[in-house]
């Protein structure tokens, strides 16, 4: 070699060898792959690896010899060898008893398993170690397979696994609010994934990473388009499209579900009533249920929204839901399809005297009244997704009937696209709380889980965060949402904590000194957003439409709903502030069960994070600590605020463990959070003190703008919400020159 080539290649590998470098530290990452990253292992971890999964022993399964393959090959830096047998130490052993001999062979017993769940368990074959993934089923194979690599993931040791695992809650959903336009209602993530115009003829790969990501976490269901739905969705033109995407989701375990209008036999059909009890009506949408399953042979069954904001429903007919969801049950019943019928109803009149009753004054006395593949939907609160709610009082009150629960995924009311909220204590919250319905110990978990009164048909949704940006979910921790959404699904009893530390280590690292830190400001996220937003029990202060930022000072609009307004539910005036719920005011607290209901009733006994939802109480009314509620209320929104700031500064010392892209990403957003939990604190303080007329306590300091700066704030548009706001100009007028 002459001197020059040698300058060039001494050169060559300076740049290579910096390349690697770099690609470990600061190889920038957009956050597709999600949690599923696969990147190598390093050390002890790599080699202990490499000799625990050596070797792929497998008829092909579908997706899972892809998905092992795939993850191996990243996190062991090489691929494994693929063979028919056993032959070395470290072979990973995966199939049916149906689909493989040697899996059949080992006779293990999958009778706890059922039709989902796995075994992985590390065995002797042919004198050789094995990991053996085993399911009665292609899917739950596949669901092993990822068990699995997330031990990997994780840096769990893989020597000697014995698992048996399987989903406690049959249908995981993922609840799409996506409008056949593009669009998606409450979505903070660009536009929708489904790109409905090149649909059939074109299935972008997304889909794919989608069904994968969804699987990973066990979710085995997505209604594709909203709840606020349009008929089109019917059409055969669009049934052909969603025939394609079943087809992609289809090798992932994922069924497809759709929103329909209530009124489609109307406006497709022509017909001219929608009345449940007209057997034209009947006969048209047994024909239109016929013409789906002839496009999507396993095709999951409708999501409904009937009767609430506007949509139409039963009651048009004088009917009632139970009979408008027997209506599409007994239709769907024969091809194995199911109902999920939204609980979510209010009266839009000008006159609700409680919005939090009407759910369950209008479903409880039809407990009992639902075909066997309907599930009533309800949502965690009896109000709307707000950062703390009670649970819904219809959990627990309708032994016989099928109940499941709808989760907000995406953060319409926590701080949307740009806030860290991570929402696993608010869900393991909702799930854990008790309902007393049949003593101690009845959780909302174990009426949806069928495990108090015995359903067979159990289900959970979860309003979807993921669009069309590249990173999924408008943000990296958003991520962590959709993910925690999915593992508490299958398991209702894992930890919030437990599931953010295995997020973050797949997400990002497992370098403990960036695991514990980020793990520790995820698990008081929600805590911080309910302290600056709503804090001791107080709920939708948000802007009126976009729901974003605070608006405490929003009433009742002149034709609109007293419900769609701030101070409806915050009822400061100046003899205190809360909303009576007890038997002096609506007694909606009687809707719980007797012994929870008498411990909300007493202001002493209601725990003080919902006490302003039950209670209105006197301004120096005296918390536990002694404290005033004045005082507390304001210490509050200062102690949130405060929370984002250390939330910010602990990012900043992390820079070193993430690459630079999803690092600074998250430090910008962190620093946006940080101006709204400073503006939601003065704003809400400004307002509330003009009631009060109360000093601020030490420690508070007062907000920098006037009550009337706040009020005139205008934040005209937010992703996907309807345009103005409170403070906002009408969009129509014109500015004089
Ligand atoms: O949370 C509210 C939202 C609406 C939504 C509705 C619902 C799909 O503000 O955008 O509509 O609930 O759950 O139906």
């Amino acid at each position: 070699m002459g001197a020059m080539k040698r300058a060039v290649w001494a050169l060559l590998t300076m740049i290579a060898a910096a390349g690697l470098i770099v690609s470990h530290t600061a190889r920038a990452d957009d956050g597709y792959r999600l949690w599923l990253r696969y990147v190598p292992a390093h050390g002890q971890w790599l080699s202990r690896y490499r000799a625990g999964a050596s070797e792929l022993v497998g008829a092909d399964t579908g997706v899972a010899q892809a998905e092992l393959l795939r993850g191996l090959t990243g996190i062991l830096g090489q691929p494994p060898t693929v063979s028919g047998d056993v032959t070395r130490n470290g072979a990973i052993v995966f199939g049916t008893p149906h689909s493989s001999a040697l899996v059949r062979s080992l006779a293990l017993d999958l009778r706890r398993v059922g039709s989902q769940g796995y075994v992985i368990r590390s065995l002797s074959i042919h004198g050789h170690r094995a990991t053996v993934i085993a399911a009665n089923t292609d899917i739950g194979v596949l669901y092993g397979a990822f068990h699995f690599l997330r031990l990997l993931q994780t840096r769990e040791p893989i020597a000697r696994l014995d698992i048996t695992a399987r989903p406690r809650i049959r249908r995981r959903v993922l609840d799409h609010w996506d409008n056949l336009n593009g669009t998606v209602e409450r979505g903070y993530a660009g536009s929708s994934l489904w790109q409905w115009q090149s649909l059939p003829e074109h299935l972008s790969p997304r889909y794919t990473d989608y069904a994968r990501a969804c699987a990973s976490i066990g979710i085995n269901g997505a209604v594709l388009d909203n709840v606020n739905a349009t008929p089109y969705i019917l059409t055969p033109l669009y049934l052909r499209k969603v025939a394609a995407i079943a087809g992609v989701l289809r090798p992932y375990g994922i069924r497809v579900y759709l929103s329909v209008p209530f009124s489609t036999p109307v406006t497709l059909g022509h017909l001219k009533s929608a009345d449940p009890l007209d057997p034209k009506v009947g006969a048209w949408w047994t024909a239109k249920i016929a013409q789906i399953y002839r496009e999507i042979p396993d095709f999951g069954g409708f999501l409904m929204k009937a009767n609430s904001e506007g949509q139409p429903g039963p009651e048009d007919y004088g009917r009632t839901q139970a009979q408008g969801a027997d209506l599409l049950a007994r239709a769907l019943a024969p091809h194995g399809g199911i109902v999920m019928w939204r609980a979510f109803v209010y009266s839009t009149g000008a006159h609700s005297e409680d919005r939090a009753r009407q759910a369950y004054d209008t479903f409880k006395p039809l407990d009992g009244r639902f075909a066997d593949n309907v599930l009533v939907q309800v949502k965690n609160g009896p109000i709307d997704f707000q950062p703390r709610e009670p649970f819904h009082p219809l959990f627990g009150a309708m032994p016989h009937t099928n109940l499941m629960l709808e989760l907000e995924v995406t953060k319409e009311y926590l701080g949307q696209q740009t806030s860290i909220v991570y929402l696993g204590p608010l869900f393991q919250e909702a799930l854990r709380a008790d309902t007393w319905a049949q003593g101690a110990g009845s959780t909302v978990a174990k009426v949806i889980d069928g495990s108090l009164y015995g359903e067979r048909l159990t289900a959970i949704a979860g309003v979807a965060n993921i669009g069309s940006d590249r990173n999924w979910c408008g943000s990296i921790f958003n991520q962590a949402n959709w993910y925690v959404f999915g593992r508490l699904a299958w398991n209702p009893d894992l930890s919030a904590r437990r599931i953010a530390e295995e997020w973050v280590r797949m997400t990002f690292t497992n370098e403990p000194r960036f695991v514990a830190p980020v793990v520790k400001m995820m698990m008081g996220s929600r805590e911080a957003a309910v302290d600056y937003m709503t804090p001791l029990g107080l709920a939708s202060q948000m802007a009126a439409g976009t729901h974003f930022g605070p608006g405490p000072w929003v009433a009742p609009a002149k034709g609109m709903p007293a419900d769609w307004s701030s101070t409806y539910y915050s009822r400061a005036d100046a003899g205190g502030i809360g909303f009576d719920r007890t038997v002096s005011g609506s007694d909606a607290i009687a809707q719980y069960a007797p012994h929870l209901a008498a411990q909300l009733a007493n202001p002493a006994t209601c725990p003080e994070d919902l006490l302003l939802w039950f209670h209105h109480l006197p301004w120096d009314y005296r918390l536990r600590s002694g404290r005033t509620l004045w005082d507390s209320l304001a210490l509050h929104y200062a102690r949130g605020a405060a929370w984002v700031k250390e939330a910010r500064q602990t990012w900043s010392g992390l820079s070193a463990y993430v690459d630079p892209q999803r690092y600074r990403l998250t430090a910008d957003f962190l620093a946006i959070q940080e101006k709204d939990a400073q503006w939601w604190r003065d704003a809400s303080i400004a307002y509330f003190q003009s009631i009060s007329h109360r000093p601020l306590p030490a420690g508070v300091a007062p907000p920098p703008d006037t009550l009337a700066d706040y009020e005139a704030f205008c934040i005209p548009y937010v992703e996907n919400s309807p345009a103005g706001g409170p403070g906002c100009p009408p969009a129509d007028v014109t500015v004089p020159r």
